[in-house]
Formats: C-alpha cells, structure tokens, sequence
C-alpha cells in the first residue's frame, strides 16, 4: 500500500493555493453596472484542473488503462463494493485502486486485503479536501506500476456534491446511493446524479426494514439523467453484483474497440 498524504497542499474552501492551482471553487468576482446598480458578476476561473485531467486521460489511452472514478455520500458503501468486486474482476483484470479520505488508512487496508495495489490518498495534511482533483490523481499514480494495471477504480471522498465537479481523467464516473439515504438524494443533489454513467443502488439487502420506495428514486433518476443505468445490489450480500461487473467489463471492451483519437 502506498500512502499520500503530504506532497500536495492545495486547499479551496478559504482560498488558499499551496501549489497555485485553481479549483473549481476558484471564483473571480467582476462588477458591472446596470442603471444605477452595481451588479457583482461571480464566474469561475477557467480551471486548470480540466487540463491536469486531459494529461490524465492521455496517460491512460496510452498504458491502455480504462479508470472508473466512484463516488457517494460517507457510508454509502463504496468500500464494500469494492472489495467484493475486486474479488470477482482481479482473476482476469489487472485492477489498482487510489483511495481517498480525509483521514486514516483504512479504506486502503481493506482493499489491500484484495491484492491489488493501493493508493491511499489522505487530505487532511492540506486542508481537508473532500474531492479528489486531477493533479491530486496525477501524484498518486506514481506509487502504481501503471503497466501492469488495466482498471484503475477511484474511490472519491466521500461527498455527494464536490467530487462531481472535478474531472480527474476518468473514463466513467459512477455513483453509489444506499437506500438507506433517502428516495430525495437525486433530487437534492441533481449534479452528482447528472455527471455520473451509471448509478449503483445499494443495500437492497435492507429494503424490508425500510419505508424505502424503490420505484421514486427511479423516476427521479429518469427526470434528472434519462436513460442513466441503475444497478440495485447489496454490497453486503452479493445480490445484483454480477449485472454491474458486467456493466464494466462491457464499458472496457467499448473503449478497446473505440477508436483513438
Ligand atoms: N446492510 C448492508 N450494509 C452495507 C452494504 N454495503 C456496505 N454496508 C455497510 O455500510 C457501512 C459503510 O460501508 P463502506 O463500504 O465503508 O462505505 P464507504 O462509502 O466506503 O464509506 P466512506 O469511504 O467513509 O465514504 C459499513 O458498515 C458496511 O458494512 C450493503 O449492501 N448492505
Ligand atoms: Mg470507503
């Protein structure tokens, strides 16, 4: 297991850069005037994350690596469903994982149990981040022989808001929802569920305790990502988990036979 945790610096929230790299945070405020009103113009800056990420994505088309950055609110269960998914894919794929949390390494000891390598990335020595960014991923992937690596899945920090808005390189994004959170989230958090490929629904296994109504969260999905795919599984007890590796290693073989441009 490799962990990183101090060689980046860049905080967002109280504006202050480490490394001089805007984040999507980042706002530049400009006034203009309309009649007698000053009107204070808000606008991100022109975000240098999104060319950090393309540099990602051009190192994996050329190590023929295919990266799924996964994303939930805390506790969802990203973890679980890793560590039961790596399981079933690492017999045939070459999988490492990059792991991020604010604090301790836990995540990452559970996923080294796996065999495949682990990056754990811990933000709380540079401000406490709670999204992953591109140059953060660009760090990382010096701790991984990215030539013996076909899938590299990101565990994003735990947040349904900040990690959707940072490109970090990644072929597909996908987000993990438990029942247990509520039929509203989709509709709360709109962007999370917009900017993702696939939406995972998990902890079914929990359905007959809960009031949770299954048919609402699909058609809030339908309203806010038409066609987006839902696989509804239970991390816990490996219900559904087949429909969704399947789901990957369909996205993998897509990006093989696509051609490169
Ligand atoms: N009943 C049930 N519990 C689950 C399931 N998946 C995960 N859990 C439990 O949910 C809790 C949180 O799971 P994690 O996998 O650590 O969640 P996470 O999304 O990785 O959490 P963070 O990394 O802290 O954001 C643990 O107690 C898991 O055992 C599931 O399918 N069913
Ligand atoms: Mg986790």
């Amino acid at each position: 297991m490799w962990i990183f945790d101090k060689t980046a610096r860049r905080r967002h929230h109280d504006g202050h850069k480490g490394d001089g790299l805007p984040s999507r945070h980042d706002t530049a405020v400009e006034s203009q005037r309309s009649g007698s009103r000053e009107i204070k113009v808000v606008r991100r800056v022109l975000d240098a994350n999104d060319m950090l990420a393309a540099r990602n994505r051009e190192l994996f088309a050329a190590k023929g690596i295919f990266t799924l950055n996964l994303m939930s609110s805390p506790g969802s269960g990203k973890t679980t469903l890793l560590e039961k998914s790596l399981a079933r894919l690492m017999p045939d794929l070459r999988c490492a994982v990059i792991v991020g949390d604010i604090c301790t390494t836990q995540d990452a000891d559970r996923l080294a149990a796996s065999g495949a390598p682990v990056v754990q990335i811990n933000t709380d020595a540079f401000g406490g981040e709670c999204h992953l960014a591109a140059h953060v991923i660009e760090k990382a992937l010096t701790g991984i022989n990215l030539d013996a690596v076909d899938l590299l899945i990101v565990e994003n920090i735990g947040n349904l808001v900040c990690p959707a808005e940072f490109d970090i390189g990644e072929d597909r994004r996908v987000v993990v929802l438990s029942v247990t959170e509520g039929e509203d989230k989709p509709a709360k958090y709109p962007l999370m569920f917009r900017e993702c490929d696939a939406l995972l629904l998990n902890k079914i296994d929990l359905l007959p305790y809960l009031d949770y109504d299954t048919a609402k969260t699909l058609i809030s999905i339908e309203q806010i990502h038409p066609g987006m795919p839902v696989f509804q599984l239970s991390a816990k007890s490996g219900e559904g988990l087949e429909d969704w590796l399947a789901w990957i290693r369909a996205q993998i073989n897509a990006k093989k036979k696509a051609p490169s441009s």
